[in-house]
């Protein structure tokens, strides 16, 4: 199994995050997308040049982080079950995973690119909606996590596999520490060996991509964000 990646990349973590929860052996090839030429190479395995991408031990290209996860899950029989075997549990994490991907994910890409603009073209309609429905989708996961430790219950599913690098980078942009319970949530996340290991290798990539942003922008800790 290959997995093109990149350390940093949120869509990439969600997935390492899978591989090392499943304990799963593979080979990481990582991709520069900022290299004209090995993104033009990269187009012949994923002709929408986009991390990550899974090839596996029978060939089979697989890309969208959610159907690799899923995948992972088909393939390796071991627990955590990121897609839970009961079939409504099973809608409910694609649903919290979609909302993570759509709403909070969507929602901190506008931010991120509206803090690159001039301030006197920031905060368009466009921007506002999107800010609206990310607070929407936290305050959704606040009211989820009610007495569960993990998304979907006590077990770590896709949907924390999602929530992982979202809501770690999400910091960068937005502040969710006036609600409790996703904080806390988070703070487990970010303790989970899976989840740190797979920050702790991106940190460095992630720091380099700041450093060369138009207006500064830093990676925030749960203690300050
Ligand atoms: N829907 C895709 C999104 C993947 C994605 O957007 N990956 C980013 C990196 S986190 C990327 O490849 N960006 C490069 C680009 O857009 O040029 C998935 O679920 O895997």
């Amino acid at each position: 199994m290959k997995l093109y990646y990149a350390p940093a990349s949120s869509y990439s973590q969600r997935v390492l995050i899978a591989l090392y929860e499943k304990d799963a052996a593979f080979t990481p090839i990582e991709v520069n997308l900022f290299d004209q030429q090995e993104r033009s190479h990269y187009t012949k395995i994923n002709p929408f040049a986009k991390i990550p991408t899974l090839e596996t031990e029978s060939g089979q290209i697989l890309f969208e982080a959610s159907i690799i996860i899923e995948y992972l899950d088909q393939r390796f029989f071991n627990k955590p079950y990121l897609i839970p075997k009961d079939p409504k549990l099973a809608l409910e994490v694609r649903m919290l995973e979609r909302i993570i991907d759509v709403y909070i994910n969507r929602g901190r890409e506008a931010l991120f690119s509206d803090s690159q603009r001039p301030l006197e073209e920031q905060g368009s309609h466009e921007v506002n909606k999107a800010h609206r429905l990310l607070e929407t989708a936290c305050l959704q996961l606040e009211e989820q996590l009610s007495g569960k430790t993990w998304l979907a219950g006590e077990d770590f599913s896709l949907a924390d596999c999602a929530a992982a690098p979202t809501l770690s980078y999400l910091r960068m942009v937005y502040s969710y520490k006036h609600l409790p319970k996703l904080t806390d949530y988070v703070r487990r996340l970010e303790s989970r060996p899976s989840v740190a290991e797979v920050q702790k290798s991106g940190h460095e990539q992630m720091i380099q991509m700041l450093s060369v942003l138009k207006k500064p922008l830093e990676l925030v800790s749960l203690d300050r964000g």
